[in-house]
């Protein structure tokens, strides 16, 4: 996602940074060029224009010409515009009623019945007792699908029966949920290749019965500026709170997620990332902005991390690396925890790395590299099970007889076992100074 934009703007400021003296010329050719940049990126048209002039009038003054680091400045101005241009005001689904509704519409094949899933599994991982409800009364094959999804995320779905109208299953729907004391409840409703007025008075006659705060439009980001005027139309036709934005894995452009909110004035609230359960992430425009402008999103990788690392672990981790006895166990824990992360492909991008890095990194990904490093951890970790506890705990005694035994035990060669102690002890050293400069700070302190 947002590749060949990341790239070019990428290479407009390296020479922006490189150009020495700034003035106004050079900053308004390396402005025009990032328009350039964001037409190709199928950004809006008037969007990419507006976007420039607020950018160009924050970049013309002396506060930033007449710094000491103008190009740096001028990231810094593009970055605070496209935190806007993203939504900088987006607010989080409101899931603060007993229950809260959220109600999603679209066209047909945006990913509505694909994203129910997703939010049931999302929201019911943070502790919530989610119901889903199949409002998609036209076609069985829908209340199916969702049955299966429901299942998937260990949910309850309540589905139609015979003849019964879209607001009535609404209105039983609404009161399962308060009789079960469910505290959210997602309704999946049918779609149609466009919009029409049959459509509208379905989800205005469901709206009616349910009062759903969150009506959340799920729409295609590959369909490009397309998806800007389906948003449009129905933000007028319903009434919207927030945008799904899906399929942003086939899109390597981005320029709906870069027009939509400005366009529409509705927040893009989560993006579908991949048909998988936990394809979905919650939207953050500060992230995305760095992400854009190959900064990385370290607080998503915090976060993938914490979600996924054990609290006891990393406590216990953190008091061994302050008394200097980090062994092979830990490291061992370290490569369970690294591997609970998803695969690395997933993880690239929110590193942060130049464009160019971050493809070479990819494509040696693709071309077996990412095979290789599984490879690579699945030998590490069959290598330290075929130590003893006390071999983990104290390395230096593995001597070598010792590494002959742990090469045959884990079906690896005398080399790897080699490899994997010469790695852990670079990790030690790293370990220790990391150790001191903690102690050290604690001293400045
Ligand atoms: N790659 C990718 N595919 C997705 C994503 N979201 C949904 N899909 C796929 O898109 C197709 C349509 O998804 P559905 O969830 O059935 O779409 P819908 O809006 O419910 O469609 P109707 O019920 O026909 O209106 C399915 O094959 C999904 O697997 C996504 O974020 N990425
Ligand atoms: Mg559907």
């Amino acid at each position: 996602m947002f590749d060949s934009l990341s790239n070019a703007l990428g290479g407009i400021f390296d020479r922006l940074r490189g150009a020495g003296k700034l003035n106004e010329s050079n900053v308004r050719d390396a402005l025009r060029e990032v328009r350039m940049a964001l037409l190709e990126a199928d950004v809006n048209f008037q969007v990419a224009r507006d976007f420039i002039e607020r950018v160009t009038q924050k970049c013309l003054g002396e506060e930033v010409l007449g710094s000491i680091t103008p190009g740096q400045q001028i990231v810094k101005r593009v970055h605070d515009e496209l935190i806007v241009l993203l939504g900088s005001n987006a607010q989080p689904p409101d899931l603060n009623g007993t229950p809260a509704v959220v109600m999603l519409v679209g066209l047909h094949g945006s990913g509505k019945t694909t994203s129910a899933g997703k939010l049931a599994a999302h929201w019911k991982s943070q502790g919530r007792n989610v119901l889903l409800v199949a409002a998609d009364i036209r076609r069985p094959a829908a209340v199916e699908q969702l049955t299966v999804l429901a299942r998937q995320a260990g949910v309850e779905i309540i589905t139609p029966q015979a003849g019964e109208s879209v607001p009535a299953l609404g209105a039983r729907a609404l009161k399962a949920a308060w009789d079960a004391t469910r505290d959210i409840v997602i309704f999946d409703t049918g779609g149609r290749f466009q919009i029409d007025a049959d459509l509208v008075a379905e989800l205005k006659d469901l709206q009616a019965a349910i009062k759903a705060r969150n009506v959340l439009l799920v729409v295609d980001a590959a369909i490009g500026q397309e998806s800007v005027h389906v948003a449009e139309v129905f933000h007028k036709e319903v009434g919207l709170t927030g945008l799904i934005l899906t399929k942003l894995d086939g899109d390597a452009r981005g320029g709906a997620a870069l027009s939509i909110h400005a366009v529409t004035g509705c927040p893009i609230v989560f993006t579908g990332t991949g048909e998988h359960q936990g394809d979905l992430e919650p939207f953050h425009p500060e992230r995305m902005a760095s992400r854009i402008l190959g900064m990385g999103d370290v607080i998503s990788l915090v976060e993938k991390a914490q979600l996924a690392a054990d609290p006891e672990a990393i406590s216990n981790f953190e008091k061994r690396l302050k008394s200097n006895r980090f062994d092979l166990q830990d490291f061992l824990e370290q490569i369970q925890q690294m591997k609970k992360m998803g695969p690395m492909e997933n993880l690239l991008d929110l590193l942060p790395m130049g464009g160019r890095e971050r493809n070479q990194m990819r494509s040696h990904m693709a071309s077996g590299g990412a095979d290789q490093m599984k490879g690579f951890v699945k030998r590490n970790e069959a290598i330290i099970r075929s130590m003893t506890p006390g071999e983990r705990r104290n390395p230096d005694i593995i001597k070598a007889s010792r590494r002959q035994r742990i090469a045959r035990g884990s079906g690896t060669t005398v080399t790897d076992v080699n490899d994997l102690l010469r790695q852990f002890d670079q990790a030690r050293k790293m370990a220790r100074q990391f150790g001191r400069m903690q102690k050290r700070l604690q001293w400045m302190r």
